[in-house]
């Protein structure tokens, strides 16, 4: 039996001299003191030892199985340092190699205005507003005070999806849905995409984008509208920008106006960019028809409100000296660098 266990402790020796892996480790572990391994069994045999052999083959087994784990134990700190060795020398860098550009996208134009606008109004405590944009006949035009016959309810001007169902031509629609839902007071702003069936040229395109702004509750007047619009203006054109209203008409307000602002190059004098005429119209608005208020349940004798809407393009083209519209949409880079 001493032979036997000084066998074992030479073999397991020799093996892991050569041993390569950590899982040929754990093979010549199994192999030799594994349950059913070489010293194991050997170890089954001592029952048939005399009762003087038995303490001394016992310790030598002891001996023979430490000797085998602390050998494990230094082949296995070898072999991780190997490993450790190739995976860094696998995963060098060189960090003298040239590296690659990544192209970094940006916000287009047409957001930019959007987001400037949004902030502007989230400044004066505006909530935004989101609504569908293929909408219901009565939210676009009906509650808005478009009747059957009016002739924006035309197909030359609206994209119909259905007798009753059409792509929205403004974001409107949109405060139907927020008074319909909401006691004043109310203030919001709808930013949005919106369709008119129109040709594409150099300022009109079939799909644009809107803001449209409400504000609803007691007491609300022309004077607030007016202040809300110069600080609106100050506020995307600068601190010396002036405004100015014209009258007009549209169905959902009554009073309504169309809106200048002094123009932001020559500051008024007049100048190529406005025409020689020292203002330019970015807005339309005033306050909003006491049909469209009680359509939507709110009390025109208790409530009142302003409304106003900008169209995002004709805001950017302004903004950016850009005389086509359709160059915002055919997303050539070099353009859009320039921003
Ligand atoms: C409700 C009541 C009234 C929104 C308004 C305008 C005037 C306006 C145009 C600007 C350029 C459309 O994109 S454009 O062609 N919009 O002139 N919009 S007042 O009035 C409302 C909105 C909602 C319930």
């Amino acid at each position: 039996m001493k032979e036997q266990l000084n066998g074992i402790r030479v073999k397991a020796q020799e093996e892991l001299s050569t041993v390569g892996s950590i899982s040929e480790l754990e093979n010549i572990r199994v192999k030799f003191l594994g349950k059913k391994g070489e010293l194991t069994s050997v170890l089954r045999g001592m029952g048939a030892l005399t009762a003087e052999d038995r303490p001394v083959i016992g310790q030598l087994a002891n001996e023979v199985r430490s000797f085998i784990e602390g050998k494990l134990e230094e082949a296995k700190k070898e072999l991780m340092k190997k490993e450790i060795g190739l995976k860094l020398e696998k995963e060098v860098i060189d960090v003298t190699m040239p590296g690659k550009r990544k192209m970094l996208g940006k916000k287009h134009p047409l957001s930019n205005v959007i987001d400037e606008i949004n902030e502007v109004f989230i400044g004066m405590g505006y909530e935004i507003a989101e609504g569908p944009e293929v909408e219901k006949d009565y939210y676009n035009f009906e509650a808005l005070n478009m009747p059957e016959n009016h002739p924006a309810k035309d197909v030359q001007d609206t994209f119909y999806i259905s007798e009753n169902i059409i792509l929205r031509t403004q974001t409107s629609p949109v405060q139907i849905r927020v008074m319909e839902n909401k006691k004043p007071p109310i203030k919001i702003i709808c930013p949005g995409r919106v369709y008119r069936s129109d040709a594409v040229d150099a300022t009109h395109s079939p799909i644009f984008h809107q803001v449209e702004g409400l504000v609803v509750d007691k007491g609300v007047t022309m004077g607030d509208l007016i202040g809300t619009l110069k600080v609106f203006a100050k506020s995307l054109f600068g601190e010396k920008t002036d405004i100015r209203l014209r009258p007009h008409h549209f169905p959902f307000t009554e009073p309504s106006a169309e809106v200048d602002v002094s123009c932001w190059t020559c500051g008024g004098s007049g100048c190529r960019v406005c025409k020689g005429e020292g203002w330019i119209e970015i807005l339309g608005a005033g306050m909003v028809h006491p049909k469209v208020l009680e359509k939507c349940g709110i009390d025109p004798s208790v409530y009142s409100g302003f409304a106003f809407g900008l169209g995002v393009e004709r805001t950017a083209m302004g903004r950016f000296n850009i005389d086509d519209l359709r160059l915002l949409y055919e997303n050539d880079v070099r353009f859009l660098k320039q921003f």
